[in-house]
């Protein structure tokens, strides 16, 4: 449905594909390449660590960044060193830094007041809210008619739950019948019926945000979870691959069919524990928890065993989501019979929430509900990256680029197969696994003193999040850089 709206506009001549070096960047005034001036963490970063920490923890930071200097795929640090991004902002930058048309975005003075006078937009939204939820959010819908705006990842997958509850209750208690009193009564003190025993399915590996609801969907990592008390609710494995996918088909096809049946067991034990299963969520490729990418068939059985259980499907498009894998949504590529009952996105998207059915949508005002619910000014800028997304034929080129780091990248696990390993991913959206933990920090730690940001996930894996203005010539840096940093481990 996305791609038949895009038209492509901007085609890098095939003079420019054959020498790289000189192709035009989609955003004007990038450098030519990386430059490293100091080690990473420099001087001036370390300065104003010390000063952040006087006030705060800051253990994640890895640099300080100067955003009136960078642009496009480059990040200036603030020691001026400039760093190829391909992880920009944990994949939440779609056109870079400073693209052009965003910076002039609020010269417009009805967009500034949208900006400055933040509403409630539960109670009081602008008068031109409905037709830009209608001409930009319904547009980019992967098929779903109802729209809910909030905050963050974290955020929208927490009130996707509460949704997902309401209605799930909805159904065993009758279309038009009231709360009992009990009900009321019983709520207040966190109490059933009222506070009824219900489950949402998450994977192993999986990452759904930290806030608390969320936090028991996700696996990844015990830090996220340590001290935090959590739901009783079940988790099933999701499928672990076997690469190259080509020449393990039968083994992964039975690690697909051994994670089904357990997601089956799990939802009939819960049904037996009084705990039934109202939800199941799932990201169409596992981030946090390592890259894990399951097949279309796996995600088309899952859909069928949601809806034999009355269970909704939910899929976490936060990472995935706004363009990455060459398609506006990873789980086009699934081929699903019906849209999932719910599709969850923040990140690319600027602004957090959820596309859902119409069934979903709560019969009585308030149950979903928070102060901001979302923000016209991101929604604003989110208009103008789908414009352009539109205009210069993003997702293709998102695809062109994905393939030229893909085939680099399989060319070096060829060449460094006791390093690097199991190359994979959609688009741009890639990764790889390193023999160790320990290799994975350190090549990461190699790749940013020459100039290029990536960033990690699961055990020993690292991932690139590039920008969707990523284009070949970017990815030649990368790959040239990369062999660098193998060589010199070798
Ligand atoms: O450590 C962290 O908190 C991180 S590092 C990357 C993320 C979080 N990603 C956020 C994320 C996500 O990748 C998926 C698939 N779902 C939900 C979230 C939560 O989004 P935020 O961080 O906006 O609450």
């Amino acid at each position: 449905m996305w791609s038949k709206l895009i038209k492509p506009v901007v085609q890098i001549s095939s003079k420019f594909e054959r020498n790289s070096r000189f192709a035009c960047s989609l955003v004007p005034g990038e450098p030519e390449g990386p430059s490293v001036k100091t080690p990473i963490p420099g001087p001036k970063t370390k300065e104003l660590l010390n000063k952040l920490g006087s006030l705060q923890q800051c253990g994640t930071v890895q640099l300080f960044a100067n955003y009136d200097k960078s642009i496009g795929n480059y990040l200036v640090d603030a020691d001026d060193n400039v760093i190829l991004d391909t992880y920009t902002q944990i994949s939440s930058l779609p056109l870079g830094y400073n693209h052009p048309t965003l910076l002039k975005v609020f010269n417009d003075e009805h967009n500034l007041k949208s900006l400055i006078n933040r509403p409630a937009l539960g109670v009081f939204p602008a008068t031109d809210w409905p037709k830009k939820l209608e001409n930009i959010l319904k547009q980019v819908s992967p098929g779903l008619p109802h729209i809910t705006t909030m905050m963050c990842g974290s955020c929208s997958n927490e009130n996707a739950y509460k949704n997902v509850f309401i209605s799930y209750r909805r159904s065993i208690r009758g279309e038009n019948v009231d709360f009992t009193d009990l009900e009321k009564e019983s709520c207040i003190i966190n109490q059933p019926p009222g506070s009824p025993k219900l489950s949402i399915l998450s994977f192993h590996g999986a990452f759904h945000g930290r806030t608390f609801g969320a936090l028991s969907t996700t696996h990844s990592k015990p830090i996220h979870k340590l001290d935090f008390p959590a739901f009783d609710w079940p988790t099933a494995h999701f499928p672990r691959y076997k690469y190259p996918l080509e020449e393990n088909t039968r083994e992964n096809q039975q690690e697909d069919k051994k994670c089904l049946a357990e997601v089956e067991d799990l939802i009939e034990k819960y049904e037996k524990k009084d705990n039934p299963v109202a939800g199941v969520i799932i990201e169409p490729i596992q981030s946090e928890g390592g890259d894990n990418e399951a097949s279309p068939e796996f995600f088309q059985q899952l859909q069928k065993i949601c809806k034999k259980n009355c269970a909704a499907l939910i899929l976490d498009e936060v990472q995935t989501g706004g363009g990455p894998t060459g398609r506006f949504w990873c789980h086009e590529y699934f081929n699903l019979e019906c849209p999932p009952d719910v599709v969850t996105f923040s990140k690319k998207m600027q602004m957090g929430g959820y596309f859902h059915t119409a069934e979903m949508t709560p019969k009585l005002p308030y149950r979903i509900f928070n102060t901001w619910m979302g923000d016209p000014g991101k929604l604003i800028l989110l208009e103008n990256i789908i414009e352009i997304i539109k205009s210069q034929d993003l997702l293709s080129q998102v695809q062109k680029s994905g393939e030229r780091l893909k085939c680099g990248l399989h060319d070096l696990e060829c060449e460094f197969s006791d390093l690097i390993n199991s190359v994979r991913g959609r688009g741009t959206f890639l990764a790889a696994t390193a023999t160790s933990a320990k290799l994975r920090d350190d090549i990461l730690k190699r790749l940013k003193q020459k100039g290029v940001q990536t960033g990690a996930c699961g055990t020993a894996a690292f991932r690139l999040r590039p920008a969707l203005v990523f284009q070949e010539h970017h990815a030649d840096i990368f790959l040239d850089k990369f062999r660098q940093v193998l060589q010199e481990i070798k």
